[in-house]
């Protein structure tokens, strides 16, 4: 039986000291729906630090990470005001495991309708090594949720179901992509987070944050280098590695 304590200290213990944890033990018998307990402990802890709940994300949204992981649904983790990032801000690897960024749709959710839209830079740092796991493993994890930059919010435009997007590093383009791989239309995003969510009894409160889910994949983030995310039609996000 899973000892949903046990696994939840450990996947914090892992993110508090950077050291990444070996894949857990089959033995463990963590099944999806445990896994989602294991991350609301999981988060708990960071709640008990302070931190506060700010909003949900998607996870394994293009068809190409769900044949990855060998799945047909989509995994929701759990965002922390601790997680947020300035846009143009600067983040230091030795806060992180093995960090990756990966361009992103945010909506802004009020009275359970999307109210704003801004292009989004995920920050994601698996708690596993090698950045491997199974899938109640990342769900047990956050979903590998670590950071997240939020461009200007604006009004929702006409077109962002298939607007192209770009990441950069360093000014040069490492991935090139279109809204239209998160979900077929990232304004899915919506209805299946608060039925996601809303099966582990989490409600999106007015001001919530909902991170749509990935654009193209993630790239792993080096020291020195500034990421940038353009979106069409909403424009840039851009984050800093300290050197
Ligand atoms: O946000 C994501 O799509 C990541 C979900 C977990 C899988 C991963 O860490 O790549
Ligand atoms: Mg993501």
């Amino acid at each position: 039986m899973t000892d949903v304590d046990q696994l939840a200290a450990h996947l914090d213990a892992a993110a508090t000291s950077r050291v990444a944890v070996p894949q857990l033990n089959a033995a463990t018998g963590l099944d999806v729906p445990t896994a989602y307990r294991v991350q609301e402990a999981v988060v708990a802890h960071r709640l008990a630090r302070g931190e506060r709940l700010v909003g949900v994300k998607l996870g394994l949204t293009s068809r190409a990470k769900m044949a990855q992981m060998g799945v047909d649904e989509v995994i929701w983790g759990r965002l922390t005001d601790a997680m947020w990032i300035p846009d143009g801000g600067t983040i230091r690897l030795a806060d992180h495991i093995h960090p990756k960024a990966e361009p992103e749709v945010a909506f802004l959710v009020e009275r359970n309708a999307v109210t704003a839209v801004a292009p989004a830079i995920e920050v994601i740092d698996s708690r596993y090594v090698d950045f491997r796991f199974t899938l109640p493993e990342v769900v047990a994890d956050n979903t590998s949720a670590s950071g997240f930059v939020l461009g200007a919010w604006q009004p929702v435009p006409a077109g962002i179901d298939n607007s192209g997007v770009l990441l950069e590093v360093d000014g040069r383009v490492v991935q090139l992509g279109s809204t239209a791989a998160i979900l077929g239309d990232p304004r899915r995003a919506l209805p299946d987070a608060v039925r996601l969510a809303g099966a582990c009894d989490l409600e999106l409160p007015d001001g919530s944050v909902l991170l749509a889910g990935a654009a193209t994949a993630a790239v792993p983030l080096r020291s020195g280098t500034h990421v940038r995310v353009t979106v069409e039609r909403l424009g840039s996000a851009s984050l800093r590695v300290a050197p």
